[in-house]
């Protein structure tokens, strides 16, 4: 992006903090990505930091850490950056981002007081040192919380845990992250704390230089927030703090428990629900030192997978799938319908909405390594090739009853083991089998590997989907009664013949197995397969489309479009509904066709429910 910036209109910037680099992308109010600066972390400031690939790691706990000075080092590298570039500093209107999710940043007791006095002429992180109790905050790669994760699982339970807060415990997740730092690494200096930012908060605090509140949306990464309720949970807040009268062996009456729920309250501050208001007008210090326009509004930050939604046009129901190294859903949706085995969030900017995201360990891993067994048995040349695999996908019209998991890697949805598993569906009955046996061969490697993969994003985002009876424009499809009798007689043919089916433990129901997707976008490596993304579609069976995204820059855009959205809203003094005002970039995006294959698939829902079940370890 190297266009002239325009010299008059309003500018818009969206941060991408993420864990490698700060990059920062400029917007016009036409959702138009004009420019974008960045500094990768390792390349400016591993000398001063010692960190690779933007953290630091202790391989013996497994804890991973990223140095809080040098993300405020980024912000002072790209703002010079950008000046030198003669940047038109005082046409920036708003300002939001992204961070990265669940790390914690914890403020001393002179932050206000430092905040409110930096100096033009001199850099952030000196100016800042003496504000942060901890010098460090711990990145989302970070598992060293074992302990603190079967603190949280004793007290309170798994399921039940994303049942209040969107989230099973996780390693990475804040709460469990400050019970490691209040009661066994750091207890001097969580007692030195004074507030706990996340990095989203921490970067809207800095800009507006007085410490802000959480975002809400982010919020739900800290497995502290009652979704449902919208305020901390006071037992998940006693975990934190350490006086959980279960796990630490205290009682409520005693006057400790008291003082260390309201000191941990205090550390938090409050959520601020989610809005389109302002934060705070940017500091003095970005309007001296940089020239921004003193008018320019802070909107709040929010996490990474969170902007992400907000850079595409996605309505509820719609899911953007994330073909990388690991598989991502992100999905939309009014239904909250928490389960151990995915998230749920709060949506940024909807406030009766949610967005849902199931990650998976594997994803092109395990499709490379069936590509390379189709390719060395077909004895192709070109062992990276993915012609052979693309033919045997695209010639493979109909679902045969026959289905394999792999996972070369343990999996997290469901928990596993690495493992391959092959079965068939034999005289009603689901049989383990194994390659070259009961007419499994190789080319139902190659399929069942996308197969499996697209089903098990279909079984898990059915539950958190919203019932949608609509039906494909300009198709001659029944109208919706009819169609219901007839997905009644599906559903009921299914369950004859396999019994309920569970998923992860929970019964699916009529809803969850025949709620669509309105939307289905791919982004990520695989998603340059068309092969792959075309059967992957035919069984999402999405009511009104598929489409191959390339976003390169989604959280820092999403983070600029928050800001714009919110800028908009102010004007107007209204609510602007997001999803009317970001659908001005669907003019931009094509459709992919493929043959609708989401009733067939029936089956394979039900063939992989039942190996599940029965054999996966
Ligand atoms: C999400 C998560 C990661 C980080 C990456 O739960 O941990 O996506 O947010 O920055």
């Amino acid at each position: 992006m190297t266009v002239e910036l325009p010299r008059t209109e309003p500018l818009f910037l969206g941060f991408d903090l993420s864990t490698q680099q700060l990059k920062i992308i400029v917007t016009n109010e036409k959702l138009i990505a004009l420019k974008s600066y960045n500094v990768e972390f390792d390349i400016a400031f591993k000398e001063k930091y010692g960190i690779t690939k933007g953290v630091l790691s202790n391989k013996e706990d497994g804890e991973v850490v990223s140095p809080v000075g040098m993300w405020l080092d980024s912000i002072n590298h790209v703002f010079d950056q950008m000046k030198k570039d003669d940047f038109p500093f005082n046409q920036v209107v708003g300002i939001s981002g992204s961070c990265q999710q669940h790390g914690s940043v914890f403020w001393s007791h002179e932050a206000e007081n430092l905040l409110n006095k930096l100096q033009k002429d001199q850099d952030l992180s000196g100016q800042l040192q003496d504000a942060l109790s901890w010098d460090k905050s711990p990145n989302w790669q970070d598992h060293s919380t074992l302990e603190e994760s079967d603190a949280f699982v004793e007290a309170i339970g798994r399921e039940e845990l994303a049942e209040i807060t969107g989230s099973r415990d996780h390693l990475r997740f804040t709460g469990l992250q400050i019970r490691k730092f209040a009661t066994r690494s750091h207890p001097e200096k969580y007692a030195n704390t004074s507030r706990i930012s996340l990095v989203s908060s921490f970067i809207t605090s800095v800009l507006i230089g007085q410490i802000t509140e959480l975002e809400e949306s982010d919020a739900c990464g800290m497995n502290l927030y009652d979704i449902k309720s919208g305020d901390f949970n006071e037992e998940l807040l006693a975990l934190a703090a350490g006086v959980h009268p279960k796990v630490d062996n205290i009682t409520k009456e005693d006057p400790k428990y008291k003082t260390a729920i309201e000191d941990i309250k205090t550390k938090l501050g409050k959520i601020s629900p989610i809005t389109y208001k302002s934060s705070g007008s940017i500091s003095s210090y970005f309007i001296e030192k940089y020239g921004i326009n003193c008018n320019c509004q802070i909107y709040s930050f929010t996490g990474d997978n969170l902007a992400t939604i907000l850079s595409l046009p996605l309505q509820p129901n719609d899911c953007l799938i994330s073909l990388g190294t690991s598989t991502t859903v992100l999905l939309i949706t009014k239904n909250y319908q928490p389960s151990s085995q995915y998230h749920l969030f709060k949506h940024p900017t909807i406030p009766d909405g949610y967005m849902g995201m199931i990650c998976y360990c594997n994803g092109s891993l395990a499709r490379e390594k069936i590509r390379d067994e189709v390719n060395e048995y077909y004895k192709i040349e070109d062992s990276k090739s993915w012609d052979k695999f693309s033919e045997i996908l695209d010639k493979s019209v109909k679902f045969d009853n026959k289905l394999g998991i792999f996972f070369p890697l343990g999996e997290i949805v469901p928990q596993a083991k690495a493992q391959t598993v092959r079965a068939v569906l034999e005289n009603d009955k689901v049989i383990e089998v194994g390659l070259d046996t009961h007419g499994f061969d190789v080319d139902h490697d190659a399929r069942a590997i996308v197969e499996s993969q697209a089903l098990s994003c279909r079984l898990r985002a059915g539950p958190m989907l919203s019932k949608s009876t609509q039906s494909r424009p300009g198709s001659n499809s029944p109208e919706p009664e009819s169609q219901q009798v007839k997905l009644k007689q599906i559903y009921n043919d299914v369950v004859e013949k396999y019994g309920d089916l569970y998923t992860d433990g929970k019964k699916q129901t009529f809803e969850s197995l025949t709620a669509r997707p309105n939307r289905c976008y791919y982004v990520g490596g695989g998603s340059n397969n068309l092969s792959i993304i075309s059967k992957m579609g035919s069984i999402l069976g999405p009511i009104n489309g598929n489409y191959k995204v390339e976003i390169p820059n989604a959280c820092a855009l999403g983070g600029a479009y928050k800001a714009s959205w919110s800028f908009e809203c102010e004007q107007k003094g209204e609510w602007i509904n997001y999803q009317q005002y970001i659908n001005q970039l669907m003019k931009d995006l094509n459709n992919f066709d493929v043959e609708d294959k989401w009733v067939e698939y029936f089956d394979g829902v039900a063939l992989l429910a039942k190996m599940e079940e029965k054999f996966l370890k």
